[in-house]
């Protein structure tokens, strides 16, 4: 998957990586020049807590008297490696839980997911657990129909957890190899979503094994630093094994990454870059950083 940052995610190849080159270029680091270091990882939505710990290396080392451009290049790649190797992701599970704001890509993503798997001849069932809009559980139908895997749904208003144990009931009797579970992602009512949330997770991993249980928070790519917040409150809700960054064909930097993994130590799973069902791409690591950086 060479190339798949200037490929899909064309505006953080613009934000960052073509701006590290020129500074990576130069004979000798200057000051400014780690001042432009410090402006692009910002810009770049690495926030500032992350940017100030990447800077203090790099300004330790820096501080030699001969420092050029490429030796910049390999102490900030390592340092950015060694903040994602700090939390991997460990996929694989065969039952999976999406978490999430409205409108952060949750359904969409299962989409993905359930095609990705279903591609390589897996046996897919979906749960639409989000019966909060009845519109909601229609779009997940639509979705199973193209991807062509079987669904559980409920009535609208329905108990999401009532859905989730019949779910987990058919993956278990009909031996299906991969469950997707879709829940409702609305903010405003923070309290009873979270508490929702939690009897979601208590059902789960009552009738299937913890081990076998993955829940993945999707973050709205575009929003960067703004959403970290909501991850802070899922996480306390149904702790998260991953996160999806969704839409990152967007105005989405890619920064973020960084934050996440350093700040709330939580790994990337995957990112996505478009609408079609192909448009999911696991996350890994440190082709990331030598795309970003080289
Ligand atoms: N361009 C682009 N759009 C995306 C991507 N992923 C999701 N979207 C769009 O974002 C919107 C919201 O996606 P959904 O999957 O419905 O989000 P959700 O989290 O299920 O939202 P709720 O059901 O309201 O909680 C839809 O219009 C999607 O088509 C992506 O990778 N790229
Ligand atoms: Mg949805």
């Amino acid at each position: 998957m060479f190339g798949f940052i200037k490929k899909y995610l064309t505006n953080i190849y613009t934000v960052i990586s073509s701006k590290f080159g020129a500074l990576f270029a130069k004979a000798h680091v200057s000051e400014a020049d780690l001042k432009e270091l410090e402006r692009i990882l910002l810009e770049a939505d690495v926030g500032v807590p992350t940017t100030r710990y990447i800077m203090q290396t790099i300004l330790q080392a820096a501080s030699k008297p001969e420092f050029s451009g490429s030796d910049l290049k390999v102490i900030l790649q390592k340092e950015l490696k060694e903040i994602l190797a700090l939390k991997t992701f460990e996929g694989n599970k065969p039952v999976i839980l999406f978490v999430g704001v409205n409108g952060s890509g949750k359904t969409t993503t299962i989409a993905k997911y359930a095609h990705l798997h279903a591609k390589q001849g897996k046996k897919v069932l979906i749960a639409a657990a989000d019966t909060f809009r009845a519109a909601a559980t229609e779009q997940l139908v639509l979705w199973a129909q193209r991807v062509g895997c079987a669904i559980v749904t409920g009535a609208p208003g329905q108990d999401p957890a009532a859905v989730v144990f019949r779910a987990c009931q058919q993956f278990k009797e009909n031996h299906f190899d991969v469950l997707l579970i879709d829940t409702a992602g609305r903010l405003q009512t923070k309290v009873n979503l979270m508490n929702e949330l939690e009897k979601i997770v208590r059902v789960l991993k009552k009738h299937v094994a913890a081990q076998q249980i993955t829940t993945l928070l999707t973050i709205d790519g575009m929003l960067g630093q703004n959403s970290l917040h909501q991850a802070k409150l899922f996480h306390a809700a149904a702790p998260v094994d991953g996160v999806v960054l969704t839409k990152m064909d967007g105005t989405g930097k890619g920064g973020i990454v960084f934050a996440i993994v350093r700040e709330f130590g939580i790994a990337i799973a995957a990112m996505t870059h478009g609408e079609s069902l192909d448009a999911l791409k696991p996350f890994v690591a440190n082709e990331y950083v030598d795309e970003l950086i080289g």
